[in-house]
């Protein structure tokens, strides 16, 4: 992934963010021999939706087995490791404010099961988490389909995101005064939700939760082979998974001001609808 020296080194960063999904070529993270047992539901807890590690090294959603344990968090560390230094090569311009945030080993048939339509990612949205506001900082994912018997994990991809943000821009509820400070006082919000983490999060469930909209809205299919890596802007590609099993996936926070073509971020965009500075 790095890019060569005769290239220009924001290229790949420009290609991401106006794209917003990019394939890595190659199937460039590989588990070891030692890890392929780990890729097995065998060690969930078997009442969260994924295992994982957060920056702070915890582990969440696994066995109580303390040997099990330090495997899972050796492999979520090494693929939390290699997506930052594929990161960092391929735009280097991020390198010095990317900001780590969990890493996730995912176990489940996503065709499976019966979430709450918010919680339900096989519907179209735009990543927006209710408890981690972002204050305008990018989300970033890597995902690496380790699928062992060889099966893609199939995505949705939908509209661009001013046109999805368009569409219900005029519907969207501003906070009330102090809601910010009292979700942070209850714990509600690990920090302040912005009026920006406000509307976004609007944005994630006016989608989510409209039933025509999930069944008409434009959309692609999107296939990522087994062994594939591919890069998100979450926050601003419309998406679903449709189905497949197993996956690692790291999350990463990235400030605007880091960005080949700030323009493009959600931020910007919405303080474009709706006439309001918001960050
Ligand atoms: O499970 C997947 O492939 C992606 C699910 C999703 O929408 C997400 O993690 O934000
Ligand atoms: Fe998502």
């Amino acid at each position: 992934m790095a890019p060569r020296p005769q290239d220009d080194p924001d290229a790949f960063a420009v290609r991401l963010e106006t794209e917003g999904v990019v394939v890595l070529p190659g199937h460039p993270f590989r588990l070891t021999p030692e890890e392929a047992d780990l890729v097995s539901p065998h060690f969930s807890d078997g009442r969260a939706k994924n295992i994982s590690l957060g920056p702070d090294g915890a582990v969440r959603g696994a066995t109580p087995d303390p040997a099990a344990q330090r495997r899972l968090a050796a492999l979520m560390s090494r693929y939390r490791g290699w997506a930052e230094s594929t990161i960092q090569a391929a735009a280097p311009r991020y390198a010095a404010t990317l900001e780590r945030g969990r890493t996730s080993l995912r176990t489940r048939e996503v065709a499976d099961g019966n979430p709450s339509r918010r919680k339900d990612d096989r519907r179209l949205h735009i990543d927006a988490f209710a408890s981690q506001p972002t204050g305008g900082r990018r989300i970033l994912r890597m995902f690496t389909n380790i699928n062992p018997d060889g099966e893609a994990r199939h995505w949705h991809v939908g509209e661009p995101f001013e046109a999805h943000a368009r569409r219900w821009a005029g519907q969207l509820r501003a906070p009330w005064p102090g809601e910010a400070w009292v979700l942070r006082r209850l714990g509600i919000t690990r920090a302040v939700r912005t009026l920006y983490d406000a509307l976004m999060l609007g944005l994630h469930d006016a989608a989510k939760l409209d039933d025509a909209y999930q069944r008409d809205a434009p959309r692609r299919e999107a296939a990522f082979e087994a062994g594939a890596s591919w890069l998100v802007f979450t926050d601003s590609v419309v998406h679903a998974a449709v189905r497949g099993r197993f996956m690692l996936e790291q999350t990463f926070y990235l400030p605007p001001q880091a960005m080949a073509a700030p323009e493009t971020a959600p931020a910007r965009i919405l303080e474009r609808i709706t006439g309001r500075t918001l960050t």
